[in-house]
């Protein structure tokens, strides 16, 4: 038996453990973050951030008043993680609170997950919303890196352009950050398969019955051609469904049921 720790594995081995630690070194690079006015900050600040559409959502806002686990105004919300597929949309809500009752949001997303906000991922820019409730649509382009990212909301109440670490301290302002996962939607392993619905009959020809195993409470029903294109979305309360072929033509196609943090998908047939 020949001796495996020749000097070339040791080279290979030697070559693998430089770009582990390389790829280990660049996985704590770390977001830049804007200066912001120091001190407390009633004027200007962001008191709600919900999202609907996606796969899951932040339903109950995380942010209220003035915050700051990173610095002063400054903050990374891990939890609650949104999450949509490539190629789709959400919708993002926001509120601004504060005495001035002047707010200019601008948003951001690190679709490339080089952990840079570069100007050509800006989705929001310098939206004059005063407190009143808003809402953006962002669209996940079809080629954005698969993964976890961050999506970038600041609110500066001066209202000139800003970039995403740009120095804020002339007027008042917040910055928060988000967890956004965008998921491959070929990627059906990252959902749970198994025989928590079921579909009758199937192949679907004029309508067939989507009936659970349990009942559900504002379950979303979506379901999806081949290429993971959204057909149709409505949501489901109690134990089943009707499902109308409408305009779905002959084909393959997954049913998606999001209940809260669980999700279920099966495969239909319309002939
Ligand atoms: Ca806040
Ligand atoms: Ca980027």
């Amino acid at each position: 038996m020949k001796n495996k720790f020749n000097s070339k594995n040791i080279a290979v081995s030697y070559v693998v453990m430089v770009a582990c630690y390389l790829m280990s070194n660049n996985a704590v690079a770390q977001y830049c973050y804007p200066t912001l006015h120091s001190g407390t900050n009633v004027c200007t600040y962001i008191n709600s951030v919900t999202t609907s559409g996606a796969m899951t959502n932040i339903t109950t806002p995380v942010d209220t008043g003035f915050n700051g686990n990173i610095y002063n105004g400054i903050s990374y919300f891990a939890t609650p993680v949104i999450s949509q597929y490539a190629g789709q949309s959400f919708t993002l809500t926001v509120q601004a609170n504060g005495t001035c009752d002047i707010a200019y949001f601008n948003v951001w997303v690190d679709w490339n997950r080089n952990e840079v906000f570069d100007s050509t991922e800006q989705v929001v820019n310098n939206v004059s919303c005063a407190n009143n409730v808003t809402s953006f649509t962002i669209n996940i382009p079809a080629n954005a890196v698969i993964g976890t990212t961050r999506m970038r909301i600041i609110n500066f109440g001066g209202g000139t352009t800003i970039g995403s670490c740009s120095n804020l301290n002339g007027y008042y302002s917040e910055c928060e950050d988000y967890a956004l996962k965008v998921v491959l939607f070929s990627g059906v392993n990252e959902l749970d398969i198994g025989n928590a619905f079921s579909i009758y009959p199937n192949p679907l020809t004029s309508s067939s019955t989507l009936q659970l195993n349990t009942q559900v409470k504002n379950a979303e029903v979506v379901i999806y051609d081949l290429l993971g294109k959204e057909m149709m979305r409505t949501k489901l309360t109690g134990d089943r469904m009707v499902i109308a072929r409408g305009t779905l033509v002959s084909g393959i196609y997954f049913v998606k049921v999001v209940n809260e943090d669980r999700q279920w998908v099966e495969k239909m047939v319309v002939e």
